[in-house]
């Protein structure tokens, strides 16, 4: 069949709206009609080619929601009419790594994923006969994509897909970092570092949870109404309080008879590897843990000195916010149509295909939280 796509030719190039060819649904796999897609940071690393395993020609996207079209052969957990959301984090419930209950992180497809192709080591995209390679094992800017059984997670039919596509990556991301990662307790204090699409998404899973002071850090002071809005208690812009940040932090959060300092849990949510070593070192002594989400440049290195370790400070990194896509993308969308949980007024932009790649200059400019794309 013909399928219009989004498709990144080349690195550093807008992305070009064309139509491909898609081959069905092979064994094990399901063909589903995209309805909307989220434009993710990741989606920007490899389209600009800082990713040095980004693949080129490919179909990005990783962010969506749509409906099964088509099954193929031995495919038994989802039917056609399904809703379903894309999951670059697969579940397969058999590999050593799901059963092992203690990692999300499946390795049933791993390799083949990452070289841009299906399970059986082909694309299911061509051009002009040439092959175009998948991505992360969604392509989610092609409005039909081919996706493998374990890499789809089937949700109520009640849920809009131009709202709901946000669960496939930063929704999940930023509340499952709280909930799976850190497991944040009611009563905690939390800083949340970077206030953007993941950010926001911390701050309300914590609020969620019933943490007590949500500290907001962000250099852009547009940032304090966003975080406000979605349970933030203090704002703490660092280009602004004339000293240093973790000394700053470290008071803000002085509790008890021997008026300690620092969080009980700190999230990065930039990226930024300076970032990440004051969100370690704003943790509470003892037990404070600090969860890595921001995804760093190519060869970035953290560094702490080992003492912050030595005294019981806990560094950790989490994928997809630890969820298990096919158990756990269902209930955030319920907890979503229940209103547990916001995320209409973060989707700041919508805009049909023809037009993605001004969702990709809005990203650049800091003025979007996320943006839709409709088909
Ligand atoms: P974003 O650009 O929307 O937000 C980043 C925010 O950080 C902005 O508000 C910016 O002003 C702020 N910021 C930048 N430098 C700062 C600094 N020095 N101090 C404080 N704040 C600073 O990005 P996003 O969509 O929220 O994504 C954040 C990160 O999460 C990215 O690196 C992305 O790749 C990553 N991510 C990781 C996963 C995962 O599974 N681990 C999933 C999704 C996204
Ligand atoms: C999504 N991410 C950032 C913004 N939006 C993101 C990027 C990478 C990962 C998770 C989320 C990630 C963490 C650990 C891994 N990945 C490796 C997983 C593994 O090896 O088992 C990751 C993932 C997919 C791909 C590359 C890296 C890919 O399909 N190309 C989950
Ligand atoms: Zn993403």
């Amino acid at each position: 069949m013909k399928t219009r796509a989004a498709v990144a030719f080349e690195k550093a190039k807008p992305l070009e709206i064309v139509e491909l060819d898609l081959e069905g649904p092979k064994e094990g796999e399901v063909l589903v009609e995209i309805k909307a897609t989220g434009i993710c940071h990741t989606d920007d690393f490899t389209l600009s080619g800082r990713d040095p395993e980004g693949l080129f020609p490919a179909v990005l996207g990783h962010e969506g929601a749509g409906v099964v079209v088509d099954v193929g052969p031995g495919v038994k957990s989802v039917k056609k009419g399904d809703h379903v959301i894309p999951l670059y984090t697969p579940e397969c419930r058999e590999c050593p790594s799901c059963l092992s209950r203690k990692t999300n992180l499946c390795t049933a497809i791993r390799t083949t994923q990452g070289q841009g192709v299906m399970p059986d080591g082909t694309s299911r995209f061509s051009y002009k006969g040439k092959m175009v390679h998948h991505y992360m094992g969604t392509s989610t800017f092609s409005n039909y994509t081919v996706l493998p059984e374990i890499a789809v997670a089937k949700i109520r039919e009640d849920a809009p897909f131009d709202k709901v596509c946000y669960i496939g990556c930063g929704v999940t991301t930023g509340i499952g970092a709280v909930i799976n990662t850190a497991k944040v307790e009611p009563g905690s204090t939390a800083i949340v570092f970077g206030l953007g699409g993941i950010g926001l998404n911390v701050i309300q899973g914590l609020r969620l949870v019933g943490a007590d002071m949500i500290i907001g850090v962000d250099i852009n002071n547009e940032k304090k109404a966003w975080g406000e809005r979605f349970g933030m208690t203090h704002f703490v812009n660092p280009n602004e309080i004339g000293e240093d940040l973790v000394p700053y932090l470290i008071n803000m959060t002085k509790r008890g008879a021997d008026q300690i300092g620092g969080a009980d849990y700190t999230f990065d949510c930039t990226g930024n590897v300076d970032v990440m070593r004051a969100a370690l070192e704003s943790a509470h002594r003892g037990w404070g843990q600090s969860i890595i989400i921001g995804v760093a440049g190519a060869g970035e290195e953290i560094r702490t000195r080992p003492f912050q370790l030595v005294t019981g400070r806990v560094w950790k990194g989490t994928a997809f916010g630890g969820a298990r896509g096919r158990t756990d993308v269902p209930k955030i969308v319920d907890w979503y149509m229940e209103g547990k949980i916001q995320i209409d007024p973060m989707i700041t932009h919508t805009l049909p295909l023809e037009r993605i790649n001004e969702g990709f200059d809005l990203m650049h400019a800091g003025k979007s939280i996320r943006t839709v794309v409709i088909y």
